[in-house]
């Protein structure tokens, strides 16, 4: 795929993204209890202004079954794993897995439509009661049965509201601007860059899995042919199949979001994986987001012996100039600020690029 193309799909996608993004927003998702607490208020609201016993009897089972199917029917809205852009899936996938979202929506469904079966098998025999006895027994177990259908739904709910605030943290793809990804082995320093570049503050610490999630910040361009993007911080990758929950978001993220792919590599002596094992990840990690540009940042120079320093700039170029999608190597730390500037415009000028040849001149 040319690189035009592959932008071109990227706006097709952030399209889809903003739909999907809109949806969730404009659907929160209650609790079973908030449900079953609403329908109780409504109930008791239902039965003012009549006196005929048959009449407020109706009423009451009406208003439990109206507030139960206006808050599934809501939730039905939420779109199915295909009318999903590639992203959100992954996410999903990531989050609590497409099966048991899948699943959860079919529960909501099953349920409406059992309520709906409850109520009209319930409202009959109460407004044909003979007694006021009869008319209230017929409403309490209409409702029970209504509400117990409720009942049941709470961890199909609970996944649902996992998802949806897993799509409003991801608001990033809403607004299909360029996407910088910055991956790498745990512990290399991604955070600390994004915290220097973007308006993010991810937590860093002297530990690696420190990022769990995806964060994302805006960038304001230093070079006047570029418009705003987003560079994004994934959590920290041992191997392009990820084994955590923290990879699997990373390599969601990775796949579907990446413009421009900054690959972050620790030279020194005390990086959790030896130099070897990160090149590795950069080659496979890369094969994922072919053709998008590449740059690899050779970190913590500030800390590194300059035997390290250069032995990791020849392999890394070594690396590059096999790699017909990687662009350039850049020495930096991202700590000191040292080199900072340049990583900054070589991101700037892939971005440039990818704007011209898509036809959307910045
Ligand atoms: N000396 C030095 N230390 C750095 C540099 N960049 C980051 N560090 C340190 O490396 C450690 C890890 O930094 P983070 O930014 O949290 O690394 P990360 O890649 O986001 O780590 P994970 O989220 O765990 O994958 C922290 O102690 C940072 O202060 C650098 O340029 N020089
Ligand atoms: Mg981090």
């Amino acid at each position: 795929m040319e690189l035009s193309e592959k932008w071109a799909e990227r706006l097709r996608e952030a399209e889809l993204c903003k739909n999907v993004y809109r949806v969730f927003r404009e659907t929160p998702i209650p609790t079973c209890r908030d449900i079953v607490e609403k329908a109780g208020r409504e109930y008791r609201k239902a039965a003012g202004g009549t006196r005929n016993w048959r009449e407020v009897e109706a009423r009451r089972l009406q208003a439990v079954y109206h507030t139960v199917r206006r808050a599934l029917k809501r939730i039905l809205e939420l779109p199915k794993p295909e009318e999903m852009s590639t992203f959100h899936r992954e996410l999903v996938d990531a989050a609590v897995g497409l099966d048991a979202y899948r699943k959860a929506l079919d529960r909501v469904r099953r349920s409406l439509h059992l309520a709906k079966r409850f109520y009209s098998d319930y409202i009959v025999l109460v407004t044909t009661s003979r007694s006021r006895r009869e008319a209230a027994r017929y409403r309490r177990e209409g409702c029970g049965r209504i509400l117990s259908l409720i009942h049941r739904l709470c961890r199909h709910l609970e996944i649902l509201e996992n998802v949806r605030r897993e799509v409003l943290n991801a608001h990033i793809v809403a607004e299909g601007l360029p996407v910088v990804v910055v991956a790498g082995a745990p512990n290399t320093g991604k955070s600390t860059l994004i915290s220097r570049l973007s308006t993010a503050a991810p937590e860093v610490a002297p530990y690696p899995f420190t990022t769990k999630n995806v964060i994302v910040g805006k960038v304001k361009p230093l070079s006047r042919n570029c418009i705003d993007y987003y560079m994004v911080d994934v959590p920290g990758l041992l191997d392009r199949e990820p084994r955590s929950e923290a990879e699997k978001r990373a390599v969601a993220a990775i796949k579907t979001l990446t413009d421009v792919l900054v690959f972050m590599l620790d030279p020194t002596g005390t990086a959790v994986e030896p130099l070897d094992r990160q090149l590795e990840l950069l080659r496979r990690i890369n094969e994922l987001i072919h053709p998008a540009p590449l740059i690899i940042a050779i970190n913590k120079i500030d800390a590194a012996t300059r035997a390290e320093v250069i032995d990791a700039l020849r392999r890394a170029e070594e690396l590059c100039r096999e790699t017909p999608s990687c662009r350039r190597v850049v020495a930096v730390s991202a700590l000191r600020g040292d080199n900072l500037e340049e990583l900054q415009r070589e991101v700037e000028k892939l971005i440039a690029e990818m704007l011209t040849a898509a036809g959307r001149a910045p």
